[in-house]
């Protein structure tokens, strides 16, 4: 059996794996043998996250706490570190989402989604690299998205945070190379999510998606799982800087 994909023994902290891609990433490196330590904001909803993936069998523990809070994020990595000696992959995928016209944005509202989508990632990065380094080895995913690379009107605060998120990537990429550790961002299309539940119920929206996208529907979130495992894993052990896109061809269809 090869151990290409393998995660066997490998402690894995996912943001935002509460449900949707942070949880289909959790799942699929969980089942690669890997211990995912899930992070949500809300104890009870990861708690049974964390149950769910533990009664498959696999190896799973919550970490609550919000990553917009970055004392709590910085001491999140550390109990890791403390209660497992190590962290080799850091899933960096919690983010929210805003939409409303230009006119009708407030300053705070682009911080808060700054702050959730970038700033916490740079924060969990430079925490995670921490980790790493000592090891000289280690894995850091971002969650990116398609509106860091092509647009839609509304969505402002969330595509200049992904955007920023793919090129922080590279700068990290670069600089933590040399201590073994890659950085890489994955940038899903038009999932299946809580967050795109109003996209999915506007019937006007859903159509554009299914015609735009040339596979022709929406992504289920366990299609995102592969994409985390292959970065993580030993298959993915010179891929560095990269954006990889999952999104059915939308960005390359005219
Ligand atoms: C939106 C959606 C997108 C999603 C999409 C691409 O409002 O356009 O939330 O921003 O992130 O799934 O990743």
């Amino acid at each position: 059996m090869s151990d290409l994909f393998s995660l066997q023994d490998r402690v894995i902290l996912v943001t935002g794996a509460s449900r949707g891609l942070g949880y289909a990433m959790a799942e699929a490196m969980a089942a690669e043998g890997g211990t995912v330590i899930l992070n949500g904001r809300d104890r009870k909803t990861l708690d049974a996250a964390a149950a769910k993936l533990k009664a498959k069998g696999f190896k799973a523990e919550p970490a609550a706490f919000d990553v917009s809070d970055f004392a709590a994020s910085t001491k999140a990595v550390a109990d890791i570190v403390k209660r497992h000696g190590r962290l080799d992959v850091a899933v960096l995928n919690a983010g929210i989402q805003h939409r409303k016209p230009l006119l009708e944005w407030e300053n705070a509202d682009f911080q808060r989604v700054v702050d959730t989508n970038l700033t916490a990632c740079f924060v969990l990065a430079r925490e995670a690299a921490r980790a790493m380094v000592p090891r000289g080895q280690g894995r850091i995913i971002f969650t990116g998205s398609v509106m860091g690379i092509v647009a839609r009107p509304t969505v402002h605060a969330y595509a200049a945070a992904k955007a920023g998120l793919a090129g922080m990537a590279k700068t990290l990429a670069v600089e933590l190379a040399p201590k073994g550790i890659t950085v890489n961002t994955i940038c899903p299309g038009f999932f299946e999510t809580e967050m795109n539940t109003p996209l999915v119920q506007n019937p006007e929206f859903n159509n554009w998606v299914k015609t735009r996208c040339p596979l022709g529907r929406w992504a289920k979130p366990e299609e995102l799982g592969g994409a985390a495992v292959f970065l993580a894993s030993k298959a993915g052990s010179y891929v560095n800087g990269h954006m990889l896109v999952v999104d059915g061809g939308l960005v390359v269809m005219m």
